[in-house]
């Protein structure tokens, strides 16, 4: 067996009931095999074995009283995995299905997006497994305060920098940072990112993931001779990467037929209207069937995992991990989509994934694709240590930089590794080989 078979194996047998984890390990290792055969010091120094295990994962406990006087009890997680080439960073993700898992999964994958921007950022994930749907906005301050009391003493600019995920928007990091600051009694911004505006956030933040994955789109769209005016696409999700990754592609030139949530999905044959949909999502707070209230001619379909049934030439999977598995994945391969490009993380199953690269369908992996979010927290670091503000075009070019510079990078690193045209190895070899040089060159810790 060879060592990076070895290693998967071994982590897999040593994490009982992690089956997201062992995914994203799986993932990540198998494409190691042509780097462990060129560079052995990694192997020499057990590389692969020191990352895939956290730095340390802490568990803690979140009481907080709900409108009614009760005492509610969840969990809180944080999972600070690497530190290599920066201080731990990554989102929180306030779900009910969170758990060690879904977070280590998530942390892992981060350590290689976070290597792919460039920027000096580790790898981190957190949340708990408390569900935001029908909180009242001061139930929503209370879990915030409490979940920080417990953050509070993880995290600071040079250790540990969370941000939002699912569940985790600029309200809650709002309440979050002001627990955090009244902690620490001053003003230190640089400890989380997705901040707003007037408490040190950084213009663009908000839009960056989506705007980013998009730029990512355009770029990969671009090299393969394909222009994305007039392209029609489904995005999944309708969240803060689905809202604005729909924005960017309709500036564009693209027209996107439909958008979902767990409940179901809204099918606009126009278009979606991205106000309409603002303002359900982002204002009311409300479910997407709403949407039919204000554009009559749009249908709604109560299975969310049908979105993938509508043809379409962009497939762009902004909601949860595993929403494509085999079935959705053969249904859009069918229909004759061109290009998937993932902005959830991992959000197709290993099986969908394989089927994609076999059909040469286009495929823009998670970790290179979505990592425009964390690239704009880093540059939301990089204004918090100058104090100062940069303008909206200024991040929003630097942003569109880092994604046309990550796609280039994951393109190169897969041909010289002999995986032509496959970007998720070459996104998972670019990401891996800049942490391992910085470990070996760290010592054996
Ligand atoms: P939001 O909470 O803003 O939106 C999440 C969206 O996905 C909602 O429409 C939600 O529907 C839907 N969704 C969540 N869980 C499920 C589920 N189990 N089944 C079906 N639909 C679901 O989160 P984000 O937009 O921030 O995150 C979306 C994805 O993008 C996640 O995978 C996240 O990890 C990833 N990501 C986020 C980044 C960021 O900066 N925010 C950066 C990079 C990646 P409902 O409201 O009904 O639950
Ligand atoms: O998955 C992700 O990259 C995020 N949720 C964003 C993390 C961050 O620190 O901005």
């Amino acid at each position: 067996m060879s060592y990076v078979r070895d290693v998967i194996e071994k982590t897999i047998k040593s994490t009982p009931r992690e089956p997201e984890f062992h995914q994203a390990v799986e993932e990540v290792l198998s494409c190691l095999e042509p780097v462990m055969d060129e560079k052995p010091e990694y192997q020499e120094a057990a590389i692969l074995e020191r990352i895939v295990e956290p730095d340390r994962s802490i568990i803690f406990r979140v009481p907080w009283e709900d409108d009614h006087g009760n005492i509610q009890i969840n969990r809180g997680f944080r999972v600070q995995y690497n530190s290599a080439l920066g201080p731990y960073k990554g989102g929180l993700r306030f779900h009910p299905s969170v758990n060690l898992s879904i977070l280590k999964f998530l942390g892992f994958e981060q350590i290689f997006k976070n290597s792919l921007t460039t920027l000096p950022m580790g790898g981190a994930k957190g949340g708990s497994d408390f569900d935001p749907k029908g909180k009242s906005e001061k139930e929503i301050m209370r879990f915030c305060q409490s979940f920080t009391n417990e953050l509070a003493y993880l995290i600071g600019a040079d250790l540990d920098v969370p941000a939002g995920d699912i569940g985790v928007g600029t309200r809650e990091i709002g309440y979050m940072f002001g627990q955090y600051k009244k902690i620490k009694r001053g003003y230190p911004a640089g400890a989380l990112t997705g901040k707003g505006i007037t408490s040190g956030g950084s213009l663009v933040r908000t839009q960056a993931t989506g705007y980013g994955l998009i730029y990512f789109l355009d770029e990969m769209l671009k090299d393969h001779g394909i222009n994305i005016k007039g392209k029609t696409a489904v995005i999944s999700g309708s969240g803060n990467v689905a809202i604005y990754a729909c924005e960017k592609a309709q500036q564009l030139g693209a027209k996107v037929l439909a958008m979902s949530d767990s409940g179901g999905y809204v099918y606009a044959p126009d278009g979606i209207n991205i106000e309409i949909m603002k303002k359900i999502k982002e204002v009311d707070r409300e479910r997407i069937e709403e949407y039919l209230k204000y554009d009559p001619s749009a249908h709604y379909c109560d299975n969310c995992k049908d979105i993938w049934t509508i043809k379409c030439d962009l497939a762009l999977p902004c909601a949860t991990q595993n929403e494509i598995t085999e079935a959705e994945a053969a249904k859009l391969i069918e229909n004759g989509v061109l290009c998937v490009a993932e902005g959830a993380n991992m959000p197709s199953s290993g099986k969908a994934v394989k089927l994609f690269l076999e059909n040469r369908v286009i495929f823009g992996p998670a970790k290179a694709a979505n990592a425009g979010g964390v690239a704009t927290s880093g540059l939301e670091m990089s204004q918090n240590s100058m104090r100062l503000a940069w303008s909206f075009e200024e991040v929003d070019k630097r942003l569109n930089q880092i994604m046309v510079q990550i796609y280039h990078n994951a393109k190169n690193a897969a041909l010289k590794y002999g995986y032509e045209g496959n970007l998720l190895a070459g996104a998972n070899i670019a990401g891996f080989i800049r942490v391992a040089d910085a470990m070996l060159a760290q010592g054996v810790l």
